[in-house]
């Protein structure tokens, strides 16, 4: 029956952990899929997620269905951490939103409404480069997949004209996908200015921004400052439409939490939106899981919990910032590495784009057991005090030749 059936490739991401785990040496670092290591390059569960497992664990829970779009108290609570409590939708209680399978289920949800209700072309804008699934992701939801240039190779950084070039001769009413922060894989992010003219822009063509927002808190180590292009665009009265994952804020993947959620026009609008959301979702999953739901709302509702995850968030933060600032000075002032290297320190979140190339990138998996993606992006969290020296070194070795 499947004889005609092709074999496919490799997620190219996931495909990099692959190769990692086959590598017996004991020198070998992970840099591929954008996964948190603490300082011994160990996974780390965060211990306000574990207070409130116990917490959870203590009172006994039911395992009855969730409703189709999920936890009530988690979407809500959800949606407040994105938009603010003090935004006028959230406060007019005008936000259509559900629960999710994390940060990508989220994108499939909107990409699958927008699909069956935008009113206009179902256009979706990507930048260039982005995470590669957003473009199986909006394909397979049935929207026609374009782009707009975002990077800029020759400066290592945002390509602003190119953008907005893009973004004006893109057809009015196109729908646009943002990261909200953190963009992967560049680590390059608009400015507070230029996310403003950038919210002009979207207004003047009439555009539908589309935010995916997988690493709020991850970019600054502040939730409310890396939502600064969501809350501007919905306070200058865009209507957003919002993924949200908590798998990296959390560190909660595998449990797969997230929440999608569009800004409708009034109480009434967002209940015939959350309406038509249920029927997008019944048949593709019915209803979503319990588990990592109720660990992220006892967070997120409870007080001493809830400021001890920001701190956990903050140490993530900045210890990938203390990396970047290590690998900088070892590269420059210790190895003075040939090339320019300041975009190591520049860029935002978890991943850095080094501009080591596919040979490059190919050569230090060979010879120093080093994986990363082969555009050359690093996980910053892969790096630590055990293993940033020897990086460096490596990365010194392959740019020399
Ligand atoms: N969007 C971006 C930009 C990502 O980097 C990721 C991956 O982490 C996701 C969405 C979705 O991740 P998840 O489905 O694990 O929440
Ligand atoms: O870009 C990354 O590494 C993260 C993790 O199929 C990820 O977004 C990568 C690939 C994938 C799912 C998650």
């Amino acid at each position: 029956t499947w004889s005609a059936v092709p074999a496919g490739p490799p997620d190219p991401i996931l495909g990099v952990s692959e190769a990692f785990k086959a590598d017996k040496d004991s020198k070998k670092i992970n840099l591929g899929v954008g996964a948190y290591r603490d300082d011994k390059g160990k996974p780390y569960v965060l211990s306000s997620v574990k207070k409130a497992e116990e917490l959870l664990a203590s009172s006994h829970p039911d395992k009855e269905y969730l409703p189709i779009t999920g936890l009530p108290e988690f979407t809500k609570n959800a949606a407040k951490l994105a938009y603010g409590a003090e935004s006028a939708p959230f406060a007019s209680n005008s936000i259509a939103v559900t629960q999710s399978i994390s940060g990508t289920g989220a994108l499939r949800i909107g990409g699958a409404f927008l699909a069956k209700f935008y009113p206009h072309a179902k256009v979706i804008y990507l930048p260039v480069p982005t995470w590669g699934n957003h473009h199986s992701v909006f394909r397979d939801s049935g929207l026609e997949v374009r782009t707009y240039r975002y990077f800029d190779k020759k400066t290592v950084g945002l390509d602003f004209a190119g953008l907005k070039e893009d973004l004006q001769n893109a057809p009015e009413k196109s729908i646009v996908l943002f990261h909200a922060c953190a963009h992967n894989p560049t680590g390059v992010d608009p400015t507070q200015e230029q996310w403003s003219e950038l919210s002009d822009l979207v207004k003047e063509k009439q555009l539908f921004p589309f935010f995916d927002m997988a690493y709020q808190g991850f970019a600054s180590g502040s939730t409310s400052r890396d939502a600064f292009a969501v809350r501007h665009f919905v306070s200058e009265g865009h209507q957003i439409a919002l993924a949200q994952s908590f798998a990296k804020n959390m560190g909660l993947y595998g449990e797969r939490v997230g929440a999608f959620s569009l800004v409708t026009e009034s109480p009434e609008e967002k209940a015939r939106v959350e309406s038509q959301l249920k029927i997008v979702i019944r048949p593709m999953y019915s209803n979503p899981p319990l588990h990592g739901a109720r660990i992220a709302n006892a967070i997120l509702s409870d007080g001493a919990l809830y400021k001890e995850w920001e701190d956990e968030v903050k140490g993530m933060a900045e210890r990938i910032i203390s990396m970047r600032e290590k690998l900088y000075d070892s590269l420059t002032d210790t190895l003075k590495t040939p090339g320019e290297w300041g975009h190591i320190k520049s860029q935002i979140g978890m991943f850095s784009f080094t501009g080591l190339q596919p040979e490059q990138c190919k050569a230090l998996a060979e010879k120093a057991h080093i994986y990363m993606t082969a555009d050359g992006r690093i996980s910053m969290a892969g790096l630590n005090g055990g293993n940033i020296e020897y990086f460096a070194e490596s990365v010194d070795k392959v740019v020399r030749g």
